[in-house]
C-alpha cells in the first residue's frame, strides 16, 4: 500500500515535470547549453536592465548562458567591444539593441559568417536576421501624438525629447509622429524641434531645460523614451514655473514614472513590458539557433510563458516579432505595474 502511494506520488511527479520542461522547452532539451549574448544600448539605462533581465530568464528555462555586454554611453562605437566579445567567445547567437541601424554591421557580419545568428530588439539593426519588436511602430509613432493632442487641447507649440539622433526606434518613431501631425486635426499643434538627450538623465535634463528657454510659448514635450520622459518629469516637478503647465507625455517606466503622475506633473504616458520583451527575444534567439526557425515570415515559435509567436512582416519588409500592444498609464493604473 505504502509503495503504490509512493508510485504514484513518483508518477504525478514525473508528469508534472515533464509538463513543465514541455512547455518551457527545458533545460533538458539537446541543443541546450549555449552562450548567447545580449548586448543593450548601454549598460546603465534600467529599461534595458529589465529587457536583458527578461533574456536571461527565458534562457535559464531552456538551460543555456546569457552574458550582458555593452558600454556606457548610447554610441554603436561604444558597443564595438560587446560584438568582438562575443565572436571570440563563439557565441550560439547576439541580441542586440541598435543605438545605430548600420554602423555595427561590418563586425556583426563577421559574426553571422562565423555561425552566430542575430537578433535585433528594441531598436533595429540592418543585418539582422530578426528583429523583436515592442509594438508595432506605426502605433507607437501615432499613437505618442493622439495622447500628446488630447493632454494639449489640440494646440500649442511642443518639442520632442529624443534619445541617440541615431537610434533606429526612435527615429522610427518620430516619422510616424510626423505622418500623423499632418492630418488636419493637428492643424493648431506645431512641432518646434527635436532635441536628444542621448538616454543619459543630466544630458535629457540640460536638453529640457534648453527647450524651455528657447520656445517661451512650449506647451508641450513628447518624449518617446524612458530615461528622457522621467529626466523631463524630475525636472518639472521641481519647478513652480513649469510644474502642471507643460503637458510632458511619452513612453515611461511605470516604476519611474509613479510619483510624478501621484504629484501631478504626467497625466498619462504609454509602454510595454520590457521585461517581456527581452524574454521573448531570448525565445527567439535560442529557436533560432536550434534551427526550429529560420527567421522567415510565416513561422511561428514557442516562447514559455508568453506562448507561441509569429514572424511577421514589418513595415520594411523585412521578418519581425511583434510582443504586442503598449499599455497607457495614468493615475488610476500606474502604481500596479511591477516594470
Ligand atoms: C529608452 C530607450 C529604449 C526605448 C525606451 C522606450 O529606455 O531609448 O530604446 O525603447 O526608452
Amino acid at each position: 500500500m505504502q509503495k503504490h502511494r509512493w508510485a504514484v506520488f513518483a508518477a504525478a511527479f514525473l508528469v508534472a515535470g515533464v509538463a513543465v520542461a514541455a512547455a518551457f522547452a527545458g533545460p533538458n532539451r539537446s541543443t541546450a547549453g549555449k552562450t548567447f549574448y545580449f548586448i543593450p544600448k548601454d549598460t546603465l539605462n534600467p529599461y534595458e536592465v529589465i529587457a536583458d533581465r527578461g533574456g536571461k530568464i527565458a534562457l535559464t528555462q531552456l538551460g543555456d548562458t546569457q552574458v550582458v555586454q555593452s558600454g556606457t554611453e548610447d554610441t554603436a562605437a561604444a558597443q564595438q567591444p560587446a560584438v568582438q566579445a562575443a565572436i571570440q567567445a563563439r557565441a550560439a547567437g547576439i541580441v542586440i539593441a541598435g543605438n545605430d541601424p548600420d554602423a555595427l554591421c561590418p563586425a556583426l557580419k563577421q559574426a553571422q559568417a562565423a555561425g552566430t545568428h542575430v537578433i535585433a530588439f528594441d531598436s533595429d539593426v540592418s543585418c539582422r536576421e530578426l528583429f523583436i519588436n515592442q509594438a508595432d511602430t506605426e502605433t507607437i509613432g501615432r499613437s505618442q501624438v493622439k495622447l500628446l493632442a488630447k493632454l494639449m487641447g489640440y494646440k500649442g507649440e511642443f518639442a520632442i525629447l529624443s534619445a541617440a539622433s541615431t537610434a533606429t526606434n526612435q527615429n522610427a518613431w518620430i516619422k510616424y509622429m510626423k505622418l500623423e501631425l499632418k492630418k488636419p486635426a493637428y492643424k493648431n499643434m506645431k512641432l518646434v524641434k527635436i532635441y536628444y538627450g542621448n538616454d543619459n538623465p543630466a544630458q535629457s535634463r540640460q536638453a529640457t531645460v534648453a527647450m524651455l528657454q528657447a520656445y517661451p510659448n512650449l506647451k508641450g514635450i513628447e518624449s518617446p523614451t524612458t530615461v528622457g520622459i522621467s529626466s523631463a518629469a524630475q525636472y518639472l516637478s521641481t519647478s513652480k514655473k513649469y510644474k502642471k503647465k507643460i503637458v510632458l507625455t511619452g513612453l515611461g517606466l511605470p516604476s519611474q514614472m509613479k510619483k510624478y503622475v501621484h504629484d501631478g506633473t504626467v497625466k498619462q504616458f504609454a509602454l510595454w513590458n520590457p521585461e517581456d520583451l527581452g524574454y521573448l527575444a531570448g525565445y527567439a534567439i535560442s529557436a533560432l539557433s536550434d534551427g526550429t526557425i529560420k527567421g522567415k515570415v510565416g513561422e511561428t515559435f514557442k516562447a514559455g510563458k508568453l506562448g507561441t509567436y509569429k514572424i511577421v512582416l514589418g513595415p520594411d519588409k523585412r521578418p519581425q516579432v511583434i510582443l504586442g500592444p503598449p499599455y497607457v498609464f495614468d493615475i488610476k493604473n500606474v502604481d500596479k505595474f511591477k516594470f
